[in-house]
């Protein structure tokens, strides 16, 4: 129980509740441009839904983002996710070019019980100013998970991509997007229109690719984040102001260019029962074509000046793993500096998902937060495979913590599920780790208790 205490002890601290689910969070398809909304007590999260490129469609360029539908997704633990299925695609949408493929980085959000969901894409003819390019729709439902009825025109007076609509306390709606620049108008109450002239945001930088603004407000005061490439690719940054109309301020990096090289990223933020989380995007399933990515979610923290700590993204993101589930130890939150790795199960089915790979006399990996509950669990399986056999430890809280189950893998080339003895049972929440006593190579795919 004492890291159980450890972790409400340095939420009381921090004044928050932290919940610590895996990333990447949806794992049976690509998704990007995350927009985490809590709509009824849950979180909904509406992602961009990046395929790749139909070998049919010769007009597309191969090297591009493509993306023809959108789907949303919804969880009540932040780790496991339902995907309601999808919402727009782009043949079903009057106004957009249903070749284009471009059904970039949308934002949904609640009025009146109604949601609006707002999406940009290639339009089909040039408006009343001679201009195609991308427009920005809206898309209306009664529930958060639809079913979305799209509006026959995109929204007048708007050229853009990345929508992102934020209302005030007032009950002022704003909405942002980019080209080039960040803009900002004052939406009409019906959501659907603007309701003042488009504005350019200043005082961001003028250097380099800025997209995909979200804008939230926290005690005050008003952050705008963007993903800009100050260097080579994007990496997140704020800016804050007392008003979202501005002007607004840059005040720091939320977080850093993608260690993987995705060449995009694209946040939103969201507070769910009393903690803060970052949503954004890495290429975790496709690291050798990153316009095929796959959204993540890690805790936030402010700190007492309102400044946000920087986020470092991490494989284990938040939620809490049941003892009970298959425990993906690949999704480590920590791991001995030597003799431990993780690599894809399939490099070409990427979606089967990774192995850890323990080499070494006492390496180890260690994943975080996991619930065993009550009621005694008498025995642990691991899905495992080592060509000369081996002996796992499974211990809590620490490498050298409470030794709960000694598991021998037989020798054999193929994938077993073998099982051991639970000698010592603990209630609660606890750290996993999982230590190698010998030097004989052993793969890990998953760990379960029952
Ligand atoms: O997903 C396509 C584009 O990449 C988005 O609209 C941008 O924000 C960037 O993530």
């Amino acid at each position: 129980m004492k890291i159980y205490k450890l972790l409400i002890l340095s939420l009381i601290v921090l004044g928050t509740t932290c919940l610590s689910a895996q990333n990447p969070i949806v794992r049976n398809q690509f998704s990007a441009d995350p927009t985490a909304r809590v709509f009824n007590g849950k979180v909904y999260v509406f992602p961009s839904h990046d395929i790749p490129t139909p070998k049919d469609q010769k007009q597309l360029r191969k090297d591009w983002f493509c993306m023809a539908d959108y789907h949303v997704f919804s969880s009540d633990n932040l780790t496991d996710w339902t995907d309601h299925g999808m919402i727009v695609a782009q043949n079903k949408v009057k106004w957009v070019d249903s070749t284009s493929y471009s059904m970039w980085a949308p934002d949904c959000i609640e009025r009146n019980g109604k949601y609006y969901f707002y999406f940009p894409a290639n339009k089909n003819q040039s408006d009343a100013n001679g201009r195609k390019g991308f427009g920005i729709g809206v898309a209306i439902a009664d529930k958060p998970e639809g079913p979305y009825n799209p509006l026959p025109e995109p929204i007048k007076g708007v050229n853009g991509i990345d929508p992102n609509v934020f209302i005030d306390k007032d009950g002022q709606a704003y909405l942002y997007w980019a080209l080039g620049n960040i803009f900002v108008a004052k939406l009409k109450d019906n959501m659907t229109e603007l309701a003042s002239e488009p504005m350019i945001i200043a005082n961001l930088p003028q250097k380099g690719l800025k997209e995909g603004p979200f804008l939230f407000e926290r005690k005050g005061i008003y952050y705008l984040t963007i993903p800009h490439v100050e260097n080579k690719i994007e990496r997140l940054e704020y800016a804050i102001g007392n008003n979202p109309m501005g002007p607004f301020k840059m005040a720091g990096v939320v977080m850093d260019e993608s260690p993987m090289n995705c060449w995009t990223n694209h946040q939103s933020f969201v507070e769910y029962k009393g903690q803060c989380y970052l949503f954004y995007h890495q290429d975790a399933y496709s690291p050798k074509f990153d316009k095929n990515r796959s959204i993540c979610a890690d805790s936030l923290f402010f700190n007492s000046d309102g400044t946000i700590r920087k986020v470092t993204p991490t494989l284990r993101g938040v939620g809490v793993t049941k003892a009970s589930q298959k425990i993906e130890i690949d999704r480590y939150s920590l791991k001995s500096q030597t003799g431990s790795s993780v690599a894809f199960l399939d490099s070409i089915q990427t979606f089967n998902g990774w192995k850890a790979i323990l080499n070494g006399p006492n390496a180890w990996i260690q994943y975080n937060t996991v619930d065993f509950g009550n009621n005694k669990l008498k025995k642990v399986h691991v899905k495992a495979l080592s060509e000369n056999g081996s002996t796992l430890q499974v211990r809590l809280d620490k490498a050298d913590g409470q030794l709960i189950a000694e598991i021998k893998i037989p020798k054999g080339k193929s994938w077993n599920t073998v099982e051991a003895k639970v000698s010592k049972f603990q209630t609660g929440i606890h750290n996993l780790i999982v230590v190698q006593k010998d030097e004989n190579q052993v793969e890990i795919d998953w760990i379960q208790f029952k």
